[in-house]
């Protein structure tokens, strides 16, 4: 780690790093799945800090005493923001989830600009930030994360409260003839010029994201090339740059290793009577090309009918957004689908399609990563991917072959080193894809699942961390390497 860490961090995401349920009266709490829980709990859990966010629930006294206790255990503390019904409806499904996301997304026709949903997200920014300005020191180090809070930083400039504060954008940034659809589009990109440091999960986010700052921001000038350059704007420098996210690889890589879990892994290769077994993960979302992916394996078995009975598509579907009715109309969409292609191809003691809507615990999800001779990972559209990365980590045989669609951000990296791309919406040039890999020599399968494991384990989380923060307080410009941003092995492999 660098000597940034002296700082103190405090983290300010949409939710907390936990998930809250209520059984017979009494709230649990357990950890929190999903991409940013799962790319920074490790980190705060090494150096200690702050994270803020939404809980998950309206506020109740009895919260207190469960977060004090999972604050102790996980190293860090969780300061709560409670948000009642009429903001989750109008900041968090309306204005984060039926605008930002579908448009950053490149899915404008799935936007529902309502005006009443801008208020929200004003309001509930606001909140947010008097949550950090009550729990934070001028000496901190505000990291806040994603497309729900891209405010927060002018609202705490507004309050007059100083603090460094840095932005990472988990999701894509649209290029312009997207972007500026948004009614709200000025007030969101000067907005984000209130931070110190924006960060963007790939150059061409980066790219775009100063694209749209040129055409709506008269007067800026953008200085440098390369993951980081600067922006002068109103007597102020704003750094901008390109930081692809990644895993725990070693946590990862060690479950794979666990004993229980390679029974399992083994379980669950047998109850599939040791057929290959293709892998999607993914939480239940439109943007993950589920459809798309399921309309390419019934291509597969049109096809190649030899293929039949000899593999078999395991999808793991999370529930996510389930109030949003695009969610649930993609879910009967998946079910239908699912429905159809095993009526058509389904014998005996085979299905073609094992499918299953629900969160496993981590260990069962790093046995079926771990069981899996392929993973089909095709998103339409998608900031990083951490599906991707987890695969490879899980790999420990390398024998696997990773499917990657060409719109994940992980591409970027993947590519170089041994993923297959694929175009999640050419479903006979993804189902040809699939029928090459099942000729693959084992040689050639070892050598590309080597290369993205390395990959992988290299530019894993604490980089990634370790290159945002560097971004964030280095002094000069000329500190960045100007190309891939590979710049140390980590001491703690
Ligand atoms: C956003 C961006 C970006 C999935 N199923 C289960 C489960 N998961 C975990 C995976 C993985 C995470 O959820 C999904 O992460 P992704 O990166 O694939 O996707 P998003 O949730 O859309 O995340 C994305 C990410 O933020 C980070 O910046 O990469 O582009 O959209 O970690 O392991 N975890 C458990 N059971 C499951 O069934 N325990």
């Amino acid at each position: 780690m660098s000597n940034s860490c002296a700082t103190r961090l405090v983290v300010v995401s949409n939710r907390l790093p936990i998930s809250l349920s209520r059984q017979e009266g009494r709230w649990t709490v357990t950890a929190g799945s999903g991409g940013l829980v799962t790319a920074l709990a490790p980190v705060l859990m090494n150096r200690g800090g702050l994270w803020i966010g939404w809980a998950g629930a309206a506020a109740d006294a009895e919260l207190a005493p469960l977060l004090e206790d999972f604050s102790r255990d996980a190293g860090y503390d969780l300061r709560p923001v409670f948000l009642d019904e009429k903001d989750i409806a109008g900041y968090y499904h309306g204005f984060s989830n039926e605008i930002v996301w579908p448009l950053f997304h490149d899915l404008p026709s799935r936007c529902n600009f309502q005006p009443d949903y801008w208020r929200s997200y004003l309001d509930v920014n606001l909140r947010f930030a008097e949550a950090t300005a009550r729990h934070s020191r001028p000496s901190d180090y505000i990291w806040v994360h994603d497309y729900h809070l891209m405010h927060m930083a002018f609202v705490l400039r507004n309050m007059g409260v100083e603090r460094q504060c840095g932005f990472f954008l988990h999701i894509p940034f649209p290029p312009p003839d997207i972007f500026l659809k948004l009614p709200w589009r000025g007030k969101i990109i000067r907005a984000l010029l209130e931070y110190d440091l924006v960060g963007f999960q790939t150059l061409r986010d980066r790219r775009n994201f100063v694209a749209c700052m040129e055409a709506l921001v008269p007067g800026i000038r953008v200085a440098g090339r390369g993951n980081i350059v600067s922006i002068a704007w109103k007597n102020r420098q704003i750094r901008v740059g390109s930081f692809p996210i990644s895993i725990d690889f070693n946590s990862f890589a060690g479950l794979a290793t666990d004993r229980e879990v390679v029974r399992r892994a083994e379980e669950i290769r047998e109850a599939l009577r040791h057929r290959r077994i293709i892998l999607g993960v993914d939480r239940m979302d439109y943007t993950k090309g589920i459809p798309e992916r399921l309309r390419a394996i019934r291509q597969l078995f049109l096809s190649h009918p030899e293929l039949q009975e000899k593999m078999t598509f395991v999808q793991i579907a999370v529930p996510s957004r389930e109030e949003i009715p695009e969610y649930s109309a993609l879910k009967n969409e998946i079910e239908q689908l699912v429905g159809e292609i095993n009526g058509q191809f389904t014998r005996p003691g085979w299905s073609p399609i094992h499918y299953q809507y629900r969160n496993l615990p981590r260990s069962e999800l790093t046995a079926y990563y771990r069981a899996a001779d392929m993973a089909l990972v095709t998103p339409l559209r998608d900031g990083m991917n951490l599906v991707a990365k987890e695969y490879c980590a899980a790999n420990v045989m390398e024998s696997g072959v990773l499917f990657l669609s060409e719109f994940a951000g992980a591409a970027t990296q993947l590519q170089k080193v041994g993923a297959v791309l694929v175009n999640p919406y050419d479903v006979e040039g993804t189902a040809k894809a699939i029928r090459r890999a099942c000729f693959m020599d084992g040689r050639e399968r070892r050598a590309r699942m080597g290369r993205l494991r390395d990959s992988v384990r290299r530019n894993n989380i604490y980089w990634w961390v370790d290159s945002f923060l560097q971004a964030a307080f280095s002094r000069h410009l000329d500190d960045f390497p100007q190309e891939t941003v590979d710049f140390r092995k980590p001491a703690y492999e």
